[in-house]
């Protein structure tokens, strides 16, 4: 608190290939069936675009991300383990990872407590959020590739810095709106834009 930053970083799509991992083990699953390139992506929700692409692929995307493993196995995306490592070791500066679990609670909680525990390490656990509504969550920044974040705190305290995605990057710039690009962006000079 005080003069502490505090940032938010969303890790699906963020700190970890989402989108990545769930178009290899779509395809790999379901072979005959047509899927999306990352190229041809647009809208946050996978499992939208894929009903209307056929009304029956929709249920079969949300099988994947069901499935055992799914979370756990998510590859970094480049960069982002080594930004949030070295945010936290700033002087004044709180990171959590702030994250939205699917309602399919079988796997995700636990595989996502486990990812950060992989490639964060163990002491980082004290630092996951995981919460389906991140406008009650208060912070002074909050990194997320969703574009649009909505829930019962009409007024979050965070500012949402867009993270560039596949599906995000195509949507025009609104003046109001901050993007990083990737993670080889310049977030230092987002964080000190924040700073008293
Ligand atoms: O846990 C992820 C995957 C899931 O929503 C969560 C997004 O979390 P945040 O990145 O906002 O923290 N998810 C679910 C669907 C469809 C469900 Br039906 C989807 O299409 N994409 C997606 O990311």
């Amino acid at each position: 608190s005080g003069n502490r930053l505090r940032v938010l970083v969303d890790m699906d799509g963020v700190l970890a290939d989402f989108e990545g991992g769930f178009l290899k083990k779509y395809r790999a699953r379901y072979p005959d069936d047509p899927y999306i390139t990352l190229d041809d992506r647009r809208g946050f929700w996978v499992s939208t675009q894929y009903g209307k692409l056929r009304s029956d692929l929709s249920e079969k995307a949300i099988s994947i991300w069901q499935s055992k493993d799914f979370f756990m196995e998510l590859e970094p995306l480049p960069g982002g383990v080594e930004a949030v490592k070295e945010m936290a070791k700033m002087d004044n500066t709180d990171v959590f990872i702030c994250t939205s679990p699917i309602k399919h609670y079988k796997h995700c909680p636990y595989e996502k407590y486990a990812w950060v525990e992989k490639h964060l390490g163990h002491d980082f656990l004290e630092q996951v959020i995981l919460t389906r509504d991140k406008t009650i969550v208060s912070g002074d920044i909050l990194i997320d590739d969703k574009p649009d974040i909505l829930g019962v705190e009409l007024q979050p305290t965070w500012e949402h810095i867009l993270f560039t995605a596949c599906h995000n990057k195509h949507l025009p710039i609104s003046p109001s709106q901050r993007r990083l690009l990737s993670w080889s962006d310049d977030w230092r000079a987002v964080l000190d834009s924040k700073r008293q």
